[in-house]
């Protein structure tokens, strides 16, 4: 089953960032706002190979790169290591995320947080679960109650649009939160321990498990389309707060 293959390579690609968590990393590039680590690459590679294993003929779209066969109708989007900073700065919050496309719709998530050894998952039709118990959003209706996690892009331009954001809910929501993956913010959201998340810029494989798990979970998701999975605008929530990005 697809789930089963998702669940067992997020499992093994999280054991690998656990076992490395706190050592010495061997970093491919810096840039303004963003690390990329070796072990990025290494961990989509060994996700790579059991999807690869199991369904030869499928396609993989990943942040470390596209493998297998495009032309497949089934497409695995993913993210070996969703927080890569935090990663490398020690902060234990990230996670792996690995969804599947069917002819061009999500029916596959799970996003593994292997330092808390949480796992979320859900299939298109069936709950969202999080360690094999059904999760649900929370009931809060208005943004005064909510916590809304606002994500910190990686380009400039999207930092200084995110700020409007910033500048208009921090004095209407709860709190706010930038916590530095967004694939643990979808799952939060899902389990109720976070009411929206909203980021402009971000990628589909930062946010494609979460979109199936959130939904599942009784979530919407409005996510922008541009055909390239990237810079993508996204407001994520328990469905029941009136959210929009400021101009
Ligand atoms: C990162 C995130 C973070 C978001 C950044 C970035 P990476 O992913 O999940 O929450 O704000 O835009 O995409 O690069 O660590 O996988």
């Amino acid at each position: 089953m697809f789930l089963d293959v998702a669940i067992d390579a997020a499992r093994q690609a999280g054991k690998l960032l656990k076992d490395n968590f706190g050592t010495e990393l061997v970093v491919n590039e810096t840039h303004a706002h963003d690390i990329k680590l070796a072990l990025d690459v290494q961990a989509q590679e060994l996700i790579e190979g059991i999807i690869l294993k199991a369904y030869p003929d499928h396609a993989i779209f990943g942040e470390e790169g596209i493998r297998g066969n495009q032309e497949s109708p089934h497409r695995w989007i993913i993210d070996p290591l969703d927080g890569t900073v935090n990663f490398s700065y020690g902060l234990p919050h990230f996670a792996v995320s690995i969804g599947m496309e069917k002819m061009g719709e999500m029916v596959v998530g799970v996003i593994y947080d292997p330092m808390r050894d949480e796992l979320f998952t859900a299939q298109k039709g069936g709950p969202a679960q999080l360690n094999g118990r059904d999760i649900r959003v929370s009931n809060r209706a208005t943004v005064g109650e909510a916590i809304l996690s606002l994500g910190m892009s990686k380009h400039a331009d999207s930092i200084e649009a995110g700020l409007n954001q910033i500048r208009h809910y921090a004095v209407r929501a709860r709190k706010l939160r930038s916590m530095g993956s967004a694939a643990l913010d979808m799952a939060f959201i899902a389990c109720g321990r976070l009411d929206a998340y909203m980021e402009r810029s971000i990628s589909l494989w930062d946010i494609a498990a979460g979109k199936v798990i959130l939904e599942c979970a009784g979530g919407t998701v409005e996510l922008s389309d541009n055909k390239t999975g990237k810079n993508l605008e996204i407001i994520a929530s328990n469905g029941k707060l009136d959210l929009r990005f400021m101009e």
